[in-house]
């Protein structure tokens, strides 16, 4: 017989592992519920929370109409008929960033928020990179891996979260110092009803921040009402604005560093770079440890990462483009490219809608598809090659491809179908690139 409890967490990943810590610390012993049979923390709760109840395999009704307090993990649906009775009942159901929101608060530290379709994550490590070179004392986190619970410690100064939809779907009170939307592009459509739904619960950051910083050319990540706002993008800047200016990185009409000699390579991460350094400069971090960081991130494993040259082919591993707009973002690149640009594409699609793609596949001579939904990538095309596995996808690119071309993986969907996470579609999408025998590559 399970004991009824005032607190109660659903999803046993690394989220509710990092709520049970942390009320635990406060003296509060939670319930924890799970829809899997074997939720992937069970062990570790029982290891390390042996008062701590669980119950998995579904969510009883009878307990979530007792909590005073739900704290739901991001993977769950707050549409999910059970969470919507315990809200039509008035009780509060919140996440872990929103616990984490209302500790912050009692401390003197400033936090920065990053949310967007594509790019929180190189925006949210170059915030934090740019913030140890100048010294601060940081912590960085949310979405990225680490849960924000995790990083609470008294004497950080400044917190660096990447935030999702689905994150800030159940956060009210942060207080950001700046904060950013970096743009919108249809992603979650197995989550959210359309596309409007998801942006709205991504601009609900703006309503939790002294500064919104906007994409002025994403007209979707525009703040609604009017408040204290700039914006960054790579037009020419207005006043203060953040922008690019005769091929240099401008504040307002103050040059901050040439586009040569910035490490990362690609338009899109020019305007990640650009939105790091406007959120950072609102927090007092210098110019001068912006620069650096400018100067040396060459950016992050499996986001257009070239992993090999074999023979003159460029391999390039983009595996972290699991919605269209990153992939469109990837071509677009690269469409000036005197070479021939093969394309690998296909995964768990989450229910996109793929037709973006169609004006960039004119800049792809060979489409190759492979996952549950390469079928649906491949009807965009006259002429596409399916596989069954990533062997055979790299094989086949490798006998397509001559000097100078690009063999892209850049896949427009997610990897569960096929592989445990975006990781491993990546570092699979490595070792047979190099691992190609002289057979396979078209000398
Ligand atoms: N699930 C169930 N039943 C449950 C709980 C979860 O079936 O009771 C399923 C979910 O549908 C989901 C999976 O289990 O498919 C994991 O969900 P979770 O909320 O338990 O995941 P955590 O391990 O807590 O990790 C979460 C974020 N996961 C999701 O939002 C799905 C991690 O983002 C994040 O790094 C971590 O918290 C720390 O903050 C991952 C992610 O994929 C990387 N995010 C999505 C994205 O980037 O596109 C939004
Ligand atoms: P996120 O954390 O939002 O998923 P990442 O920085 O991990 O963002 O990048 C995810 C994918 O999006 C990669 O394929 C990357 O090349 C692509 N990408 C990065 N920045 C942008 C951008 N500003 N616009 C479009 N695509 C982008």
């Amino acid at each position: 017989m399970v004991n009824h409890k005032s607190h109660l967490i659903l999803g046993l990943g690394a989220t509710g592992l990092s709520v049970v810590r942390y009320l635990h610390g406060l003296g509060i012993t939670p319930l924890v519920m799970d829809s899997r049979q074997q939720p992937p923390g069970a062990d570790k709760l029982a290891a390390e929370f042996p008062d701590v109840e669980l119950i998995s395999g579904g969510f009883d009704c009878r307990y979530l109409v007792q909590a005073t307090q739900i704290i739901v993990s991001p993977g769950i649906a707050i549409d999910t008929p059970e969470i919507r009775a315990a809200i039509d009942m008035d009780i509060e159901v919140i996440g872990d960033v929103e616990l984490f929101a209302r500790a912050v608060k009692e401390r003197d530290a400033c936090v920065i928020g990053i949310t967007g379709s594509n790019g929180k994550s190189t925006v949210t490590t170059l915030v934090a990179e740019m913030a140890k070179a100048a010294g601060i004392n940081y912590a960085v986190g949310g979405n990225i891996g680490i849960p924000v619970l995790d990083l609470l410690q008294s004497d950080i100064e400044l917190y660096v979260l990447e935030l999702s939809s689905f994150q800030l779907e159940t956060t009210h009170s942060l207080n950001c110092i700046s904060a950013t939307c970096l743009n919108i592009s249809e992603d979650h459509m197995d989550r959210y009803s359309d596309i409007e739904a998801y942006r709205q619960a991504k601009l609900r950051l703006y309503s939790q921040t002294r500064f919104a910083l906007f994409n002025r050319e994403d007209e979707l990540t525009k703040p609604k009402d009017p408040m204290n706002q700039n914006s960054f993008g790579l037009s020419l800047p207005d006043n203060d604005e953040w922008g690019v200016c005769e091929g240099k990185i401008v504040h307002g009409s103050v040059e901050v560093i040439s586009l040569q000699d910035v490490a990362l390579v690609g338009s899109h991460n020019h305007a990640n770079l650009i939105a790091a350094m406007a959120l950072a400069y609102q927090a007092g971090i210098e110019k001068a440890a912006m620069v650096e960081v400018a100067s040396s991130f060459t950016g992050l494993e499996h986001r257009f990462e070239m992993v090999v040259n074999r023979n003159g082919v460029a391999y390039i591993n983009d595996s972290k483009a699991t919605n269209v707009g990153a992939t469109v973002a990837a071509i677009e690149g690269i469409s000036e490219h005197l070479g021939d640009i093969i394309l690998i594409a296909g995964g768990d699609g989450k229910g996109a809608d793929f037709k973006p793609l169609v004006p960039v596949l004119k800049a792809v001579s060979h489409l190759i598809t492979l996952g549950k939904d390469g079928d649906k990538i491949a009807a965009l095309s006259d002429s596409s090659i399916r596989v069954d596995s990533m062997a055979d996808a790299v094989n086949k690119a490798a006998q397509l491809a001559i000097a100078g071309d690009i063999v892209l993986l850049s896949p427009a969907c997610a990897s569960l179908d096929m592989y445990k996470n975006f990781m491993e579609r990546g570092d699979d999408f490595r070792r047979l690139a190099e691992g190609l025998s002289a057979e396979a590559l078209n000398a």
